[in-house]
């Protein structure tokens, strides 16, 4: 492929992230991830402040390659984990939930690279007025936190707006998806959805096979009412939590001890009332296989894809 500024800009081999996802992304993740030439990525919801510190310094012994942090900008730490980064060196990082602005000026001064994920082309704009190296612009096929657009409409429009490359999230999770989104005008691609299915994954073993078991209408969004839609896998609990949002009778409080927790519980112990957040492309998902082999089948795919066709077309 040409000249990638992705990959000029963080120093990586393939234009691939692997999604922040909370309590999922440790540091055997995105170590393997980024040891295959992608973009690994620690999350910043874990058990506080200084796991997440011990996840950073893991991964450092685990590889020499490059990786992030991605920061959840609603938890309650966001303030202290924003300034442990900082303190451990952290090079770049990714953002979601939220608006990072007000912390943009102490990364960008200790020179780090800063990657909001945005939802929409105000909030991209927004960035890149902040000083923002690039962006994730995330469809609402992802799992997790989503905002309102998908991939296929979102990407083109971020990119047509921006002079800062943009990676492309959503939906995502073969070759097929990423010249998809090379050919909207994306310069990097996010996956997410793929990787609970990685050997080096270690969300609970019901979790990958919930995954794995999922088929195209396995998904669920839920937390409209809360001003925090999720989708995740439908199960007993997120079917419970969508009727009692739908339930004028229920109050927010409720529906929110009801929730509360629910992914930690999913992800650590494979609970029957854990939130098993995954993207659409769940259905896709069908074996469990070293995040290498992911990272490679995504990328060489696509590059595979686009060549063929530019050799029948040109
Ligand atoms: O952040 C995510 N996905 C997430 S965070 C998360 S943590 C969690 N969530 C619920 C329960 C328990 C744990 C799970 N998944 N993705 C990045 C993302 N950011 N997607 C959409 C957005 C977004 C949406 C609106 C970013 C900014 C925004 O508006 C900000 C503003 O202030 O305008």
């Amino acid at each position: 492929m040409a000249e990638n500024r992705i990959c000029n800009l963080l120093g990586i081999e393939y234009p691939i992230f692997q999604g922040g996802m909370a309590w999922v992304a440790d540091a055997s993740l995105a170590a393997a991830v980024s040891q295959a030439g992608g973009l690994g990525l620690i999350s910043s919801v874990n058990a506080g402040t200084e796991a997440v510190r011990n996840e950073i310094r893991k991964c450092r012994e685990l590889t020499d390659k490059p990786f992030g942090v991605n920061i959840m900008l609603q938890a309650p730490n966001a303030d202290e984990i924003a300034a442990m980064v900082v303190e451990e060196g952290v090079k770049i990082l990714t953002t979601g939930a939220g608006s990072p602005v007000r912390y943009m000026q102490m990364w960008k001064d200790a020179g780090i690279k800063v990657i909001p994920v945005v939802a929409s082309v105000a909030l991209a704009l927004k960035m890149e007025a902040a000083g923002a190296d690039a962006v994730v612009a995330e469809g609402a096929e992802s799992g997790g936190h989503v905002g309102e657009l998908h991939t296929m409409a979102l990407v083109p429009q971020v990119v047509d707006a921006l002079n800062i490359p943009v990676i492309a999230a959503g939906g995502i999770c073969d070759g097929r998806g990423a010249a998809a989104a090379f050919m909207l005008g994306a310069e990097a691609v996010q996956v997410g959805t793929r990787f609970l299915a990685a050997e080096e994954c270690n969300v609970h073993e019901v979790y990958k096979e919930k995954v794995i078991k999922a088929t195209d209408i396995s998904t669920i969004v839920t937390g409209k009412s809360l001003g925090h839609p999720v989708r995740s896998l439908k199960t007993p609990f997120s079917k419970t939590f969508a009727r009692m949002e739908s339930d004028p009778s229920v109050s927010k409080d409720e529906i929110l001890a009801f929730g509360s927790g629910a992914l930690r519980k999913a992800v650590q112990e494979g609970a029957s009332d854990g939130s098993y957040m995954a993207g659409e492309c769940a259905g896709m998902v069908k074996k469990i296989e070293p995040a290498q082999d992911i990272v490679e089948d995504i990328i060489l795919g696509a590059y595979r894809i686009i060549e063929s066709y530019c050799n029948d077309t040109m």
